[in-house]
């Protein structure tokens, strides 16, 4: 039977206020829904352990996700940097019914990549049960999504359409990153090993090495 690995990474639920946000986590955590709006003040952090295959060889993992609700107000910049730190992943959430909540999604992966570098994003477009009273154009999130590299789903948390495939595609997009670093790296090493005499390992400038933190367990 193969070894069971575990791991920890930190996630974040980014976009304007009242996108849907603390409600994707509760339907992804509880699966529980409320219709009342409560403004998330600050940040909450929710843990939900996932089983999830590795990228690399399908042998099965254990990742607890630590998930980082942010309150909506871009304007805090400030206080907003400081709760990405250590993020390796985020979902940025707009609400399929407010159309600038779809155009404030280049703002928040701005700052979020300002500050820990270019981890992976996927885009949700929440409320999707209320998609009658949409003006968002399909072309338009998919050029989106393409500016930014990444992918969308539409999710509802009142339904649970689609609440649980995000967060675990997320959790896949940031194994997959952290996969391809590992074998850039291990290429990098290969191209500097000398070919005569006793082989030598030389760590160059470019290469990246695997900083070992509680946040960065290996898979
Ligand atoms: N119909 C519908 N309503 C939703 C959905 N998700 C959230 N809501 C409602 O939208 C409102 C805001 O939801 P929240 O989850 O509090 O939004 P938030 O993004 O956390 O807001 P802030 O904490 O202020 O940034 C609440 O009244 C929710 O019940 C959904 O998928 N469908
Ligand atoms: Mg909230």
């Amino acid at each position: 039977m193969p070894e069971m690995k575990y791991f920890r990474r930190k996630i974040c639920l980014l976009g304007d206020g009242g996108v849907g946000k603390t409600s994707l986590i509760r339907r992804f955590v509880e699966d529980v829904f409320n219709d009342k709006y409560v403004t998330t003040l600050g940040t909450k952090v929710t843990m939900k352990e996932l089983n999830i295959k590795s990228p690399q060889n399908e042998q099965p993992l254990k990742m607890t996700l630590m998930i980082w609700d942010i309150m909506g107000q871009k304007e805090l910049k400030r206080l907003l940097i400081s709760f990405y730190k250590g993020a390796k992943g985020a979902l940025i959430v707009a609400d399929i019914t407010r159309k600038e909540t779809l155009e404030s999604i280049n703002d928040w992966i701005q700052s979020l990549h300002n500050c820990v570098g270019k981890v992976p994003v996927l885009f949700l477009l929440n409320k999707s049960d209320l998609m009658d009273q949409t003006r968002m154009k399909q072309d338009e999130i998919m050029n989106l999504a393409k500016k930014h590299g990444t992918s969308f789903l539409f999710t509802s948390a009142k339904t649970g359409k689609n609440v649980d495939k995000a967060f675990m595609r997320l959790s896949e997009m940031l194994l997959q990153k952290e996969e391809k670093k590992r074998s850039s790296n291990k290429v990098s090493m290969i191209g500097e090993t000398h070919i005569s005499g006793t082989p030598e390992v030389k760590f160059s400038k470019k290469m990246k090495i695997p900083n070992i933190s509680k946040d960065s367990e290996s898979v």
